[in-house]
């Protein structure tokens, strides 16, 4: 009697055998592919090095998830990108102190905030996802995790960044307002050819800070969400209303129900309105679905987003709320 390994074997030769014989379904099979949106990466801001090497990453086979950490590793390693990682502007007190999460495509999710002197806050995240039973870990304990995992300490304060400091204590007036710094923090969002998600966002916060200040880059649902059933959606712009209004969770669930991304992250900004002060602050969302469609919606002009689909990059400019640039 043939067993019923060697009975699936002669069926997958069979199946393969078939498919390659037959013209019109290997004609088909190659139509679908071409019709495939997959793979994408799509990032917040102008974030090209960083979605071309995600992008990179995918086409070698590497997971969705491998692709979003090697994309946020490059503006985290740019001392020249002052809202992420190395060359990230320090708190009021001069400290950088960083906040970064990701998510793969079965839901799994890891997170560190308020970690200090550690230049790739991503991959502690996805160490915090893959080797402890945690999500979120913070601060000292976080470093201590980094640390202990081979993590490096490295002083992450550049000049540019002491002196931008140096510059604002001169009046310390803090209030966050729009485009007052040059705000690139990243999330980085991508779907492999089989249409797998991953997602992860990487931030020093909102320059000047108070000491301890956590922002929604770090918060699973907040500034960063990934169902692999429906898509992904991240955030960009004052964590503190993207927290408020849980912004990528409510961008998925309204994609769930529906949506597309564009109407879904349209959506999300116009939840903001309800807010004191949103003339004076930003905004910005990105997110893709399963059909492998694009959204980007934010509350001014300014906001870009940056993508490789099929091989190819474009930056786009987002469409926005108020149409007159502040
Ligand atoms: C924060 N959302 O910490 C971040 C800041 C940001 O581009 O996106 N800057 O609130």
């Amino acid at each position: 009697m043939q067993s019923r390994r060697k009975f699936l074997q002669n069926t997958a030769l069979l199946g393969v055998g078939s498919a390659l014989s037959n013209p019109l379904l290997a004609e088909n099979k190659l139509q679908i592919e071409k019709d495939r949106p997959f793979p994408i990466v799509i990032a917040t801001w102008n974030n090209e090095k960083a979605v071309k090497a995600a992008y990179q990453v995918i086409k070698s086979g590497g997971r969705a998830v491998d692709a979003v950490e090697m994309g946020a590793k490059v503006p985290e390693a740019d001392p020249n990108d002052t809202s992420v990682g190395y060359g990230g502007f320090p708190d009021r007190d001069g400290h950088v102190t960083l906040d970064a999460c990701i998510m793969d495509e079965f839901g799994n999710a890891g997170s560190v905030m308020f970690l200090e002197d550690i230049m790739h806050p991503i991959s502690v995240a996805r160490m915090v996802m893959e080797k402890t039973p945690h999500v979120f870990l913070a601060g000292e304990g976080a470093q201590q995790f980094a640390l202990e995992n081979g993590f490096e300490k490295q002083n992450l304060l550049t000049d540019k960044a002491k002196q931008a400091l140096e510059e604002w204590r001169k009046t310390s007036q803090y209030q966050p307002k729009i485009n007052v710094e040059r705000h690139d923090t990243i999330g980085i969002l991508a779907a492999d050819s089989n249409g797998n998600f991953g997602g992860a966002c990487s931030t020093s916060g909102l320059a000047f800070k108070m000491r301890g200040r956590v922002g929604d880059s770090p918060i699973i649902g907040a500034g960063l969400y990934v169902d692999n059933e429906v898509g992904a959606a991240t955030a960009t712009g004052l964590g503190e209303v993207v927290v408020k209004k849980v912004g990528a969770f409510s961008i998925v669930e309204m994609m769930r129900n529906g949506k597309s991304p564009q109407q879904a992250c349209e959506e999300a900004i116009k939840r903001l309105q309800n807010l004191k002060n949103i003339q004076d602050l930003q905004v910005g969302y990105i997110a893709v679905s399963k059909k492998g469609e694009i959204g980007a919606f934010s509350v001014h002009p300014g906001f870009q987003y940056a993508v490789v689909q099929k091989g190819k990059f474009r930056l786009v400019d987002s469409k926005s709320l108020f149409s007159e640039k502040k």
